[in-house]
């Protein structure tokens, strides 16, 4: 099923009811839990396996969820979830069909944790389409967590996959559109489709996650965003819940949020207050956040999520309980 189709399967009631609520409800820098967020956690309650994810990505979250009730583990749901959106060549922010860098170079990004809290990432990696695989075997396979560039491309060989072209006529003509004008300006949700971070519980109580991207379109050739690291882009301790992001990688690597969450949940903040004060940490810290998204996930050992955002047109999938479910989240900037 298109992804763009899962939002009419979706329940386009309760994403109204939700998105609705949230306008009226949010207090503007408030900590508090909105009502709706309430609603949102109270219905999720103690309750696992779930699969949340960034963004409306149906088809990864569905993958998981089955991956998940076959028995499989959060990792495995995770690492089989991400490959989903990664071989979508629609998809501009992600594996194949990403948009490139500003030297037309499509550059990937991603990193995976387990419920032990071994990592393994791959940054600037090039021409495979499974980073989050890769990124697996480093945690598995070396004795390293992080492999950058063609270090990351000559293990990645090494270990079977394919070297081939992930820019696709879709992608260079946007790049070749792009280089016109050559603004380099992060737009607010201009990536909002495919990158994703996935957390997931398993049958067991397990907890584990993964983030993949292809990074902030156009951006300077050797950048690299909070996705692959660890604490930034995604975090997952096992005793708490797990937490990752999405939208201006710069700013989540200035404020270590998805550490942050994780910890927040440790001290008695829900997932819903933990990310809120994560987005509320940015807000404090960059007096332009009106120029830019973040957006955060999180989920705690119960199996209660939060999800909030700078600004509005943030959305979490979220598959739980057989439903499989594209929300709205709440969000900072009222106006
Ligand atoms: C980055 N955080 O490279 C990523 C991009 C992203 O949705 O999440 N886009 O900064």
């Amino acid at each position: 099923m298109k992804r763009r189709k899962f939002i009419q399967r979706a329940s386009l009631t309760s994403i109204g009811v939700i998105a609705g609520a949230s306008a009226m409800s949010c207090k503007e820098g408030s900590s508090e839990m909105p009502s709706e967020a309430v609603a949102a956690t109270t219905a999720s309650t103690a309750n696992f396996p779930i699969v949340i994810a960034t963004w409306n990505v149906p088809e990864s979250t569905g993958k998981a969820w089955e991956v998940i009730q076959n028995g499989g583990s959060a990792l495995d749901a995770i690492e089989q979830g991400c490959m989903v959106e990664e071989a979508n060549a629609e998809g501009q922010s992600v594996g194949i069909g990403g948009l490139p860098d500003r030297d037309g170079n499509v550059t990937l990004d991603a990193c995976i944790m387990n419920k032990e809290g071994d990592y393994g990432a791959v940054l600037y990696m090039q021409h495979i389409v499974h980073p989050i695989s890769v990124a697996r075997k480093v945690m598995e396979k070396t004795p390293h967590v992080i492999l950058a560039g063609t270090g990351a491309e000559q293990f990645a060989v090494s270990e079977g996959f394919k070297r081939e072209n992930l820019l696709t006529e879709a992608s260079k003509k946007a790049w070749v559109e792009w280089k016109k004008t050559s603004e380099y300006k992060p737009i607010i949700n201009i990536e909002n489709h495919d990158t994703i971070g996935m957390l997931a519980i398993d049958k067991n109580g397990d907890i584990s996650g993964g983030c993949t991207t292809s990074g902030l379109a156009y951006k300077m050739a050797g950048r690299v965003g909070d996705s692959p690291i660890i604490g930034s882009g995604l975090f997952i301790d096992n005793e708490v819940g797990g937490a990752t992001a999405t939208g201006l990688g710069e700013e989540v690597l200035k404020t270590v949020g998805s550490f942050l969450i994780v910890e927040l949940m440790r001290h008695g903040k829900s997932p819903q207050q933990a990310c809120e004060e994560a987005i509320g940490r940015i807000i404090k810290k960059s007096p332009d956040f009106k120029d830019f998204q973040v957006g955060y996930i999180a989920v705690n050992k119960k199996g209660e999520t939060g999800f909030y955002s700078i600004h509005e047109g943030f959305s979490v999938t979220k598959y739980h309980k057989d439903k499989n479910e594209n929300i709205l989240s709440n969000y900072h900037n009222k106006g």
